[in-house]
């Protein structure tokens, strides 16, 4: 028989402790939440318990709701029926009283039911919150009503808009638990109070009854609305933080029939465009830490205790204060010293910039510096266990690098390098030690942007693939691990994006400050143009070159980069680029001048006398831009550059900024259906081709299939999120 997903116990104490057993989180399924439920209705009905104890197995009280029940999620009943009735009636109405017990974490439905009991105690290592808006939902169980009459209105709020997890003092601060006891003594403690509750030592509270939190209703809408401002940008292409403050508000005069609405619209949410994604998204960010052969292998992982940079530019120094951020110690590597105070200089306003926000003591901020080195010289390189290459773009330099790193660093550290562009056999052709070479290619700036992609050739060993992943989380970065590729995942995926948007502007005379806002209203954080300035218009000339070497075919002849170039408008650093900078400050304004020099681009490019603009909707430049994104995801899924298309999901997502509530490129492109994709690039590919443009808008073979099988895009490679 299987074993209960909830147990009861009651002790000779008269005390009834129900236990939510359902690893690795405890979650609540329907059938916890049915069981948990029948539990305390045999506790109020038996004359031996006096009260309850709810608690949650091995160490952990409950995750929240089985979210992975929610992609099958069936209705749970309305009105009276439905859970949220059953926990309010049940639990927080019933005779007895109940105290939670809570170890580790208390989140989403785990938090509301404890909160439906009239007391709860948390242990010092404890987290607590509603965290249903990160899925795209909104609390269930009678969190928005509950919560604000624990912490206050505008607390609840910030706690549920902005996903905040509390810590055990802080919750014990906010009134949301009672007290704060050490594990060993968790379920004695909370024992003695349920019994103190009972027999009247301890205040009986029912919480949706309490108003010791919570102001006049006019106090309390006055918060609402101010919150309503204060977090109008959440609000943005998703109805679920709305919902959730309308929720709350509701509750202001009847918080039961408001959680009854709140259970009902939190259901309608998981099957939203954004729940779906959303929820989507959760998981690929746990798919992606397993990388079949190499963390299925029993393996440990190596600590690193040690890093070392090889070049202390933008690159360079940002990951040298991302790794100086998490206590490890680094040292940077500089051709001369000039450049090296430079590099060990930026490192350091890096740290002071954040411990400025996060309101670190001196003591702390120079200790931190003091773990950043610099260096002239590779033989301080002897004991470092990850050297990490951040040099110039060349080839010949890299070469060089690795083989002076080959003979001065220890016989097992990691080499790596952070190209973005260079094959790593390529990188490392001239050493001997293969196995240990692998390319981590961070995103700018590297201390803030938490994707890492994990290049692995053919002959990187497993133990430093597996000892990268475990380094990857220790200095906060998601690991995608990609195949050696041109462009590897998220820049060979987004090149497109760029294209198309210089196509749009050139060839059919779109407005490039339309196609930014256009791109920007979908959920992108700048448009194309825009992100072309923030990197810089020689990046774009450079990029631009080494595609049309690799993909001569779907590289478009002319971009805008080149001209601006010649004319030293480099971007947002020299303040002109495709849009003028104020003075000092990185805020873009039209450039009258771009008028002229699209004239001069459409000229180079060939377009005659008899050019015309042409007339086209907000939804086709969109389509436009992205489709040729996903063709080409549809490219990197076919060629394997990553394990599953939720990696490619995930790596769009964190370094691309793709709104993470449209669940990443290919997901993305999965609810619009591969065919309705097939047939607008091959409308525009009959349409545009071109010498400039030939076969960029041409549907990648594997769309085509895909298309044609009425499939998923998913489904271009082999290894599903589920299958794992
Ligand atoms: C909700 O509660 C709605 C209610 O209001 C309404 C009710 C009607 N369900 O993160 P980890 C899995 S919505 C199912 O690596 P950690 C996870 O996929 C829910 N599975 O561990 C992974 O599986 P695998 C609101 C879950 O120790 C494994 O557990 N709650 C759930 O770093 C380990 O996860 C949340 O949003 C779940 N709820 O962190 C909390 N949670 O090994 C979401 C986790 O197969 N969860 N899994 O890949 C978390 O924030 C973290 O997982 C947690 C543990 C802090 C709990």
């Amino acid at each position: 028989m299987a074993s209960p997903v909830v147990t009861f116990d009651v002790g000779d104490d008269g005390v009834a402790v129900i236990t939510m057993k359902n690893p690795p989180v405890n979650a609540i399924s329907g059938e916890v939440l049915s069981a948990v439920l029948a539990h305390f209705q045999t506790a109020h009905s038996r004359k031996d318990v006096k009260a309850i104890v709810l608690t949650g197995a091995d160490g952990k009280f409950c995750g929240g709701a089985d979210i992975r029940g929610f992609q099958v999620r069936k209705s749970v009943g309305a009105g009276r029926e439905s859970g949220v009735i059953r926990v309010n009636d049940i639990m927080e109405g019933g005779p007895k009283p109940a105290v939670a017990a809570i170890e580790t974490f208390a989140l989403g439905g785990g938090l509301e039911l404890a909160m439906a009991c009239h007391a709860r105690l948390a242990t010092p290592n404890t987290r607590l919150g509603l965290p249903e808006l990160q899925l795209g939902i909104i609390p269930g169980l009678g969190g928005t009503q509950r919560l604000p009459r624990l912490v206050g209105v505008g607390k609840a709020i910030d706690m549920m808009l902005t996903v905040q997890m509390l810590p055990a003092d802080d919750a014990l601060r906010s009134g949301l638990v009672d007290a704060v006891v050490p594990p060993e003594r968790l379920l004695a403690d909370a024992k003695k109070w349920a019994l103190n509750i009972a027999s009247g030592r301890i205040p009986w509270r029912r919480t949706l009854a309490r108003t010791d939190h919570v102001g006049p209703v006019e106090e309390s809408l006055k918060i609402i609305e101010s919150k309503r401002a204060q977090y109008k940008h959440l609000f943005k292409n998703v109805p679920h933080p709305a919902a959730c403050l309308d929720i709350v508000q509701r509750g202001l005069k009847d918080p039961y029939a408001a959680s009854v609405m709140e259970e009902k619209i939190s259901g309608e949410l998981q099957v939203s465009p954004s729940g779906k994604s959303l929820i989507h998204v959760f998981f690929s960010e746990r798919a992606v830490l397993k990388v079949p052969g190499v963390t299925d292998r029993g393996l440990k992982p190596r600590q690193i205790r040690s890093v070392a940079i090889v070049g202390g530019g933008l690159m360079g120094s940002g990951i040298a204060t991302a790794v100086a951020l998490q206590q490890i110690p680094v040292q940077i590597k500089e051709t001369d010293s000039d450049a090296l105070n430079r590099a060990v200089n930026t490192v350091r306003a890096n740290l002071e910039n954040r411990a400025k926000k996060s309101g670190w003591t001196q003591q702390k901020l120079q200790k931190v510096i003091a773990l950043v080195k610099g260096t002239l010289d590779y033989k301080d390189f002897g004991n470092v266990d990850l050297v990490m290459e951040a040099a110039f773009e060349s080839i010949p330099v890299k070469q060089q690098i690795f083989e002076a790193l080959e003979r001065y660093c220890k016989a097992d550290c990691i080499l790596a390098t952070n190209t973005s562009l260079i094959d790593i056999d390529v990188v490392g052709a001239k050493t001997h030690c293969q196995d240990r070479l692998a390319g981590t290619h961070f995103f700018s700036p590297a201390h803030v942007m938490p994707l890492l992609e994990l290049v692995r050739t053919e002959k990187t060993s497993p133990q430093v693939q597996l000892d990268l992943i475990n380094f990857a989380k220790i200095i906060r970065k998601i690991p995608v691990t990609v195949k050696s590729s041109v462009g590897f995942a998220v820049n060979r995926a987004f090149f497109p994006y760029v294209s198309s948007a210089n196509f749009l502007a050139i060839y059919l005379g779109v407005d490039p400050y339309r196609i930014d806002r256009i791109l920007k209203d979908f959920g992108m954080p700048v448009g194309p143009f825009r992100m072309t300035d923030m990197a810089g218009q020689q990046i774009g000339v450079a990029t631009g070159n080494l595609w049309r070497q690799t993909f001569p075919n779907r590289t478009l002849k002319m971009g805008l980069s080149s001209l601006l170039e010649e004319k030293n408008r480099l971007g947002e650093k020299t303040g002109k680029g495709v849009y003028n900078y104020k003075p000092g400050t990185r805020k873009e304004e039209p450039a009258p001048e771009l008028k002229d020099i699209l004239a001069e681009a459409r000229r180079r490019s060939g377009l005659g006398a008899d050019w015309q603009e042409v007339s086209i909707s907000d939804q086709e430049i969109l389509e436009m831009v992205l489709f040729p994104v996903v063709n080409e995801a549809c490219r990197v899924l076919e060629e394997k550059v990553v394990l599953r298309a939720s990696d490619l999901d995930l790596a769009s997502i964190l370094g691309m900024g793709f709104p993470r509530y449209r669940g990443g490129i290919v997901f993305w492109g999965d609810s619009l259906g591969a065919e309705h994709i097939h047939s607008q690039l091959s409308k525009w590919y009959n349409l545009y081709k071109s010498d400039a443009i030939e076969e960029f808008y041409k549907p990648s073979p594997s769309l085509e299939r895909t298309a044609a099988s009425k499939g998923t895009l998913a489904s271009i490679v082999e290894l599903t999120r589920s299958r794992l």
